[in-house]
């Protein structure tokens, strides 16, 4: 058992009890409107940052919350800001969807599917440019393969030159459709249509995510192209915090949930030391969402700042 392992199996629970305990608050009113989990993905986004350079610029989708707490946004302030609290990332006015936080190089989600991808071959040109050495990367849906600016913006990024990372999370849906109704042939085929490099990857492992993104990044530097990582991975949760999944073939979930990127995490630890780490995140995790309670509530009077309108 080596430290690393440790960190994946914390870091990953981490994320896990955070947002079950935000399920359960967006289902008594603590926190307002929707959320879409990535419970089952864990492995991606600890396995991903643990490989990117703490300063490499990370965007993600609405499906975020794991990217934000891996870039190292501290839970108290993460909590908050998508239960609408004055939190010091955005506010209360990012919530679960939009949430930023630049100071951690985590620079956003959105809810524009494949809208990550002309954002971050913006961001990998004004990284170029300033010679940074940083290499930014995106988190995308299997799904979002089929959107056109996906694809405008990786040959943009191969014909010019531009490199980043886009690592593409199929997790057999794309909201309530499987993605194998829905795509004929898998990202990682697709990246040859552009002549970058593409890893695939068992993405219930942090460490072979980890493995592959430290490839990925070598390759992004020495290509001088974008790069793709094909993480395999199941969504072990509905697409949104509302949804009854009715349409998963019975006994799906059960047979994905034998592939919990936790559960392999945890069989690999020394159960005296994986329990004091749950034991230890619980409370942690339990800390957080009381403090994030305490924060105030946003302005009234400061409601239309940072709109247009006034
Ligand atoms: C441009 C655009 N089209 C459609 C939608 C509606 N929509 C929201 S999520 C989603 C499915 C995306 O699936 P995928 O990219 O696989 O990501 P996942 O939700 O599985 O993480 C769709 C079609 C949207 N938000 N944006």
């Amino acid at each position: 058992m080596m430290a690393a392992e440790v960190d994946d199996y914390r870091d990953m629970l981490r994320i896990r009890l955070i947002e079950e305990e935000l399920l359960k608050c967006v289902q008594d009113g603590r926190v307002i409107g929707s959320a879409h989990l990535c419970i089952g993905q864990e492995a991606i986004p600890v396995g991903a940052c643990r490989a990117l350079k703490s300063d490499d610029p990370v965007v993600a989708t609405y499906r975020g919350h794991g990217w934000a707490l891996a870039k190292g946004v501290p839970p108290v302030q993460f909590i908050g800001e998508v239960m609408g609290r004055d939190s010091t990332l955005n506010g209360g006015r990012g919530g679960s969807a939009y949430l930023s936080s630049p100071d951690h190089a985590f620079m956003g989600e959105n809810s524009i599917v494949g809208g990550g991808l002309p954002m971050t071959l913006g961001l990998a040109m004004a990284h170029q440019r300033r010679a940074t050495g940083l290499i930014p990367a995106v988190s995308i849906g299997d799904g979002a393969m089929n959107q056109g600016n996906v694809h405008e913006s990786l040959n943009m990024g191969s014909v010019l030159g531009i490199p980043f990372i886009v690592i593409v999370e199929n997790n057999g849906y794309a909201e309530m459709t499987p993605s194998t109704d829905l795509t004929a042939t898998p990202a990682a085929v697709r990246a040859a249509a552009y002549a970058i490099e593409a890893i695939e990857v068992d993405g219930n492992s942090a460490s072979a995510v980890a493995e592959a993104t430290r490839r990925a990044r070598e390759l992004a530097i020495s290509t001088q192209r974008p790069v793709m990582v094909e993480a395999h991975t199941r969504r072990l949760g509905g697409h949104y915090s509302g949804d009854a999944q009715a349409y998963r073939p019975k006994g799906e979930l059960e047979e994905w949930g034998r592939l919990d990127p936790l559960t392999r995490a945890r069989s690999l630890l020394d159960p005296t030391v994986a329990e004091a780490t749950y034991q230890q995140v619980v409370a942690e995790v339990a800390d957080a969402f009381a403090r994030a309670a305490q924060l105030p509530a946003p302005l009234e009077e400061e409601a239309m700042k940072h709109v247009y309108a006034n």
